[in-house]
């Protein structure tokens, strides 16, 4: 599958460099392009500057709101990161079509953190748009939530992203959900190191990309999955994850599978499946899924119908209302890795209690606007007599 990616804010424009680095590491370990066009859209010069690998012309790092901001951002007013992109639509959309054979692309990835000014803001406001342009190619949207420290001390960040969560979700096909926090629970070291955790967030669309992209027999599966069971997969909300384990086992003298093998395969791929199920981007119960997909990848002498089988029974079992998909993925070496898509989902517990506290916080943040407006207006009457040098 190919996508476009375009990141938004910070956040969004990092986790999109990582995506072209993605494409990178496809292209030159397998041959293959996953993310022909990748942009970043910021009303932050600086953060701009500061990225690695997506293209560094005006086209693919494109500034808006220049004249508004200054270069210097929108500091979490969502409210103008939506009026800017509104003005400057046109300079975003026009510019995808500079992607590489943008006609063969399957779909678009938007990508923002939601707590912010210029991502949550400008988001919405841009899919809409690539939406009616581009009315034949599906639009995802991958939002990042932000850490339970800036829920705390924040009450913006709340607000923004129940904003950001509502309007995204009415116009994206899907909206693939990774909660910050969870990357801070695996390893908290990680608090700190924005870029790992964007690099474990892309990680699972590498061989789910790669995988419908393959030309070469030896690593095209017996069940390939392709552009088109993801597309049948994505809709609405949406996690995703992916577990690995370790192949490592004991060389018989005489060189054959010992007799356990099958079965420790099995198991290998079971421990695999758990681990993706416990590691989901946001916390969510699987119950809840009305689409699932898996994609298993491991060395092609590993993969068997029973493992395949006995995968497909295993999720149905935490899904079970889920219509699930699966591929496999003759690639890996010494691991056996396993995608995981969980979508369509009816409930989250998440998105729920962000619109419960921001309808709470909608009546006093609009008091708040209304209480500095009308203390400006005072001042400035205070003022009015005052000879000004302009
Ligand atoms: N995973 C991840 N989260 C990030 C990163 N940068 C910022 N965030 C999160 O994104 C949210 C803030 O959004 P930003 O993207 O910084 O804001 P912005 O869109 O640039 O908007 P303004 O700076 O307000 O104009 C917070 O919840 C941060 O924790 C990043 O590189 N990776
Ligand atoms: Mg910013």
């Amino acid at each position: 599958m190919k996508l476009v990616v375009i990141g938004f804010g910070q956040c969004g424009s990092r986790i999109a460099d990582e995506f072209a680095r993605l494409n990178k590491r496809a292209r030159s370990r397998r041959g293959i392009e996953i993310t022909p066009g990748v942009f970043a859209v910021n009303t932050d010069a600086a953060d701009l500057s500061g990225l690695s690998t997506i293209k560094a012309d005006y086209q693919h790092r494109i500034l808006v709101g220049g004249r508004k901001t200054g270069g210097h951002g929108v500091g979490k007013i969502n409210e103008l990161g939506a009026e800017i992109a509104r003005e400057d639509a046109d300079k975003v959309v026009d510019a995808l079509r500079s992607t590489k054979r943008f006609y063969e692309t399957d779909g678009f990835l938007l990508v923002a953190g939601a707590a912010g000014g210029t991502g949550s803001g400008s988001i919405p406001i841009i899919a809409q748009q690539i939406k009616e342009r581009y009315t034949d190619k599906p639009l995802y949207a991958l939002v990042v939530l932000p850490f339970e420290h800036e829920e705390e001390n924040e009450e913006r960040t709340v607000y923004n992203t129940a904003v950001c969560l509502k309007s995204i979700y009415s116009v994206a096909d899907a909206v693939i959900l990774v909660d910050n926090q969870r990357y801070v629970r695996k390893d908290f070291s990680l608090k700190d190191n924005l870029s790992k955790i964007n690099s474990l967030i892309v990680e699972p669309f590498y061989n789910l990309l790669c995988a419908g992209e393959e030309k070469k027999a030896r690593h095209v599966g017996a069940k390939t999955l392709d552009a088109g069971d993801i597309i049948q997969t994505l809709l609405g909300w949406t996690v995703l994850s992916y577990g690995e384990s370790n192949l490592k086992r004991f060389k018989l003298p005489f060189g054959g599978k010992s007799f356990r093998d099958k079965s420790t395969e099995t198991h290998k791929g079971i421990q695999a499946m758990d681990e993706a199920i416990s590691e989901l981007s946001t916390h969510c119960n699987p119950k809840d899924a009305g689409r699932a997909l898996y994609l298993l990848s491991a060395p092609a002498k590993d993969i068997n119908m029973d493992l395949v089988k006995e995968l497909s029974d295993w999720l149905k079992d935490m899904a079970p209302n889920a219509i699930i998909r699966n591929g496999d993925y003759p690639r890996q070496s010494g691991v056996m890795n396993i995608t995981l898509i969980l979508s369509e989902l009816s409930d989250l517990e998440k998105v729920r209690n962000y619109y419960t506290k921001s309808t709470n916080l909608v009546p006093i943040i609009k008091q708040r606007q209304k209480e500095v407006e009308s203390k400006l207006r005072t001042l400035d009457e205070t003022g009015k007599d005052i000879p000004s040098l302009l």
